[in-house]
């Protein structure tokens, strides 16, 4: 492997669904990545060192450090690209352009769910709040709070369908209840970012 190459490199065989996933994270995020083949009937002494309890594919390595599980790896990677932090963290052009490249990523997460629970709004996948729900609630929600503590607009204009969901979902009867009071929040996010 080398590192300098490319600073996320994962490991996995071909068509192994484990692998595929991580690897559908990753371009969804477009982050660039080498693939190593790692052979499971003769597995490399490198890969073994970097999952030495499990032995188990996929293994993502960022910047030296290891990942195993599918799901954990995918955890990760929504920490080290979260669209939302980086809009944060920037100012003019450059948050101009963190706020296209988010709004980029919504609407491929649109297309996604209109393919895959076509005429199913306003729910993901129908009337029932399910984990899909869950997921996004919790992080999206409170979108209009962070808006006005940080002065952007968080979720485009442009991600219609992205916004019904999420204004569907904060009236939803179990978020109503977990969400936090809008001045509340507002409050704080003011208070963080500044
Ligand atoms: N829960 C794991 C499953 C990973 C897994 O089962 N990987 C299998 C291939 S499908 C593996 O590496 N097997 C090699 C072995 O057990 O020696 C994940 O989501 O990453």
């Amino acid at each position: 492997m080398e590192e300098k190459k490319c600073e996320v490199v994962l490991f996995g065989p071909w068509a192994n669904a484990f692998c595929t996933r991580v690897e559908l994270a990753l371009k969804l995020k477009g982050i660039p990545y080498e693939y190593v083949e790692e052979d499971l009937t003769n597995k490399s002494e490198l890969f073994l060192s970097l999952n030495p309890v499990h032995k188990k594919v996929p293994v993502l390595v960022h910047n030296g450090k290891s990942t195993a599980e599918s799901l954990i790896i995918l955890e990760y990677i929504e920490r080290i690209v979260p669209s939302f932090y980086i809009i944060f963290g920037s100012k003019d052009k450059e948050r101009e352009k963190a706020i296209e490249d988010s709004s980029q990523l919504l609407k491929v997460f649109e297309e996604g769910i209109e393919k895959d629970f076509p005429g199913q709004s306003p729910f993901f996948n129908g009337e029932i709040l399910g984990y899909l729900g869950v997921v996004i609630g919790s992080l999206a929600c409170n979108y209009q709070a962070v808006d006005e503590a940080i002065g952007v607009v968080l979720i485009s204009k442009k991600n219609q369908k992205f916004l019904s969901w999420v204004n569907a979902l904060k009236n939803y009867p179990l978020l109503e209840e977990k969400l936090q009071p809008h001045d509340k929040l507002k409050l704080k996010e003011r208070v963080t970012m500044h």
